[in-house]
């Protein structure tokens, strides 16, 4: 009976989209009211901080569980950072909460008719692939090939080019039955253009684990001892794979999908070819971080 009512009125049902006693969502215990436009995710709780310390005015914050959010004031502008912890299962409800808080009604539990679209730009560290990117340096990700298989349960698709690098990939790998299939997805092109001035455009890798999905041999082995060459050799109309990481696939393709716009920019704080890795990489963390607070508002 009240499934009827509820297809009947495109009410989205409880279960689907679990909200808390004050009506804030979920895992995130945000309200559209505490969100910015423009959104910067991290993995570390610990970076929120030390994003939040340049604003000039902090409205809110909460935390729940790794999903620590503080929304202020930097320079007349109002942003929002938000940690999303490791891994492209926290994008998932990172991604879909942050949407619903803005553009679903949560009193009525319908889509709103107006939609709001958020910036959201994440800033994380990541490995280089390529020996010519070094340590320290702010990569920008033009476009992501996800290994993670996420977004192969929602319905949505690839765009033309992003099919054909898809299946460039796929054919150059010799990709394996066994694993997911691979997507591709690229960023939105007036955030990367604006946040890669001075810094370095390339094609990421966002892998569903850090060890063996990341080419790591620490004691089992792993399914292919070529898997860093292979990924070294890919060239896409003379593009090449610069970085790993493992949260990037996932917040393309959600942001895309749900209409918002979207950018990753990383610190290199290693570099798997030429085994170089940063002792402290706060320092770097942070120039990363004044850089991309004056690229958004300027
Ligand atoms: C692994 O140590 C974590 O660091 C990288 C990876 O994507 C993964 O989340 O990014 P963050 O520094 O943003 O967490």
């Amino acid at each position: 009976m009240q499934l009827n009512e509820e297809s009947s009125t495109n009410r989205i049902g409880d279960s689907e989209l679990i909200l808390n006693p004050d009506g804030s969502v979920y895992h995130l215990a945000l309200k559209p009211e505490n969100i910015a436009d423009d959104v910067l995710v991290v993995g570390d709780q610990g970076r929120v901080d030390e994003i939040a310390k340049y604003f000039d005015e902090i409205e809110f914050n909460v935390q729940n569980r790794e999903f620590k959010t503080v929304t202020g004031i930097y320079r007349n502008k109002r942003f929002t950072v938000l940690s999303t912890g490791i891994g492209i299962d926290n994008i998932d409800i990172v991604l879909n909460e942050l949407d619903a808080a803005v553009n679903i009604d949560l009193t009525k539990r319908v889509p709103k008719s107006e939609h709001r679209s958020l910036r959201i730009i994440r800033l994380g560290t990541s490995g280089a692939l390529q020996e010519n990117i070094p340590v320290g340096s702010l990569l920008v990700t033009d476009a992501v090939l996800g290994l993670d298989g996420l977004l192969n349960f929602y319905k949505c698709s690839s765009s033309p080019r992003e099919l054909e690098l898809e299946d460039a990939f796929i054919k150059h790998m010799k990709w394996s039955d066994k694993l997911a299939r691979p997507y591709a997805r690229f960023g939105s092109r007036d955030l990367t253009e604006k946040l890669v001035v001075g810094n370095t455009k390339g094609y990421t890798i966002t892998a569903p684990g850090f060890y063996a999905p990341q080419g790591r041999n620490v004691r089992l082995g792993i399914w292919d001892p070529g898997f860093h060459d292979h990924l070294r050799s890919f060239d896409f109309k003379g593009e090449k794979i610069t970085n790993f990481e493992m949260e990037t696939s996932a917040l393309y393709g959600l942001s895309k999908a749900l209409g918002h716009k979207v950018c990753t920019v990383c610190t290199i704080i290693a570099n798997r070819a030429t085994k170089e890795f940063a002792e402290d990489y706060h320092p770097l963390v942070d120039r990363m971080i004044t850089d991309v607070l004056n690229k958004l508002t300027h």
